[in-house]
C-alpha cells in the first residue's frame, strides 16, 4: 500500500459522518469563501475538540498573547501545531477530502482564542493570507466555537472577499484596527469595515457547538467580542492542499519580522513566487 492509500484508509468513512450534500458545500465555499457545516461534529468528536482546546488553554505556548492588556476582559490568543491528530480523530480530514475531492493535504496549525470576563473587544477584520505567503484555493480554516454563540457574537465574513483584494494585515492596534502590520508593504490598508458595515456583504450564523465554519484564508473576517457573563472559546484549525503555492509577489516584506513570517522565515528562504508550497515541515493528514 502506498502512503496515499494508507492516509485514505485510516480516515473515518464519509458514510459515518452526519450526511450532507458535499458537492453543494464545495460549490458554496468556492463562491462565498465561507460555509457553515451545521452539526458536522458528532458529540464524541466535539468532546475531543473540547478536551484538546482546554488542554492547550491550560498549557499555553511561550508565544501566547493577551491582546488589549488595558481591558479588564480577557482576550487571549495562542497558536501551535499540536492538534493534527485531532483532525483525524474527528473526521475533519474526511470532510476536507469530500470538499476538495483531494486525498493529500497538510495541517498548517491551530490558533485559539479565548474571550471572557466582561466586555472584550472584537477581533479586528483581517485576512489570514496577509500573514502568510500562500496562494491557492485549497487553503482553509475550520473554525469551531465550543460555546453556543448567537450570530452577533460569531465570527463574521465578507462574502466572496477571498476573490478580491489582498490587504495589509491588521496590527491589532488599540486605537485603529486598520493600522497596517507591515509598514513597508505595498499591500493596501484594510478598509474600515466595522465603520461602514452596510457597504459590505457580511455573513454570520448562530453557532451551536458541533458546527464547523470553513473559510478560505483569504476571506475577510472579524470576530465579535463578548459581554458580561459570556465565555467564547474558539479554535481555527488550518489546512492546505497541493494547489497552494508560494506567494512571493507584492507580499515581499523583507526585513520585517511579524506574525507568522518569523516562524516561517526558514521555510520561505530560497522560494520564488509560484513555487509549490513546501510541506515537508507539516503533518500530512
Ligand atoms: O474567533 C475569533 O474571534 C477570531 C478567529 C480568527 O480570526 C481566525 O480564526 O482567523
Amino acid at each position: 500500500m502506498n502512503d496515499q492509500s494508507t492516509q485514505t484508509s485510516r480516515r473515518v468513512p464519509l458514510s459515518l459522518l452526519p450526511p450532507r450534500d458535499w458537492r453543494a458545500a464545495a460549490r458554496d465555499l468556492d463562491r462565498d469563501g465561507v460555509i457553515r457545516l451545521a452539526g458536522a461534529l458528532t458529540p464524541d468528536a466535539l468532546a475531543k475538540v473540547e478536551a484538546a482546546v482546554n488542554d492547550s488553554l491550560a498549557h499555553p505556548t511561550p508565544g501566547a498573547r493577551r491582546f488589549y492588556p488595558g481591558s479588564s476582559a480577557t482576550f487571549f490568543e495562542d497558536r501551535g501545531q499540536r492538534h493534527a491528530d485531532l483532525a483525524r480523530r474527528t473526521g475533519m480530514d474526511t470532510m476536507l477530502a469530500a470538499l476538495w475531492g483531494e486525498d493529500r493535504f497538510w495541517y498548517l496549525g491551530e490558533q485559539l482564542f479565548l474571550k471572557e470576563g466582561g466586555q472584550s473587544r472584537r477581533t479586528p477584520w483581517h485576512q489570514d493570507t496577509s500573514y502568510l505567503r500562500m496562494k491557492g484555493a485549497q487553503l482553509v480554516a475550520c473554525w469551531i466555537s465550543l460555546d453556543p454563540l448567537p450570530r452577533e457574537h460569531c465570527l463574521e465574513f465578507v462574502r466572496g472577499s477571498h476573490r478580491g483584494v489582498l490587504f495589509n494585515g491588521s496590527a491589532f492596534a488599540d486605537d485603529d484596527e486598520t493600522a497596517p502590520l507591515y509598514k513597508h508593504s505595498p499591500l493596501p490598508r484594510l478598509p474600515d469595515i466595522q465603520a461602514r458595515r452596510r457597504d459590505f456583504d457580511i455573513v454570520a450564523w448562530d453557532v451551536t457547538p458541533g458546527d464547523i465554519i470553513v473559510f478560505h484564508l483569504g476571506t475577510l473576517h472579524g470576530g465579535a467580542g463578548t459581554v458580561e457573563g459570556m465565555r467564547r472559546r474558539t479554535i481555527s484549525m488550518r489546512f492546505l492542499g497541493p494547489d497552494v503555492h508560494f506567494d512571493g509577489g507584492v507580499r515581499d516584506v523583507r526585513g520585517e519580522k511579524a506574525g507568522n513570517d518569523e516562524a516561517l522565515a526558514g521555510v520561505y528562504a530560497d522560494l520564488s513566487d509560484g513555487d509549490p508550497f513546501p510541506t515537508a515541515h507539516l503533518a500530512e493528514i
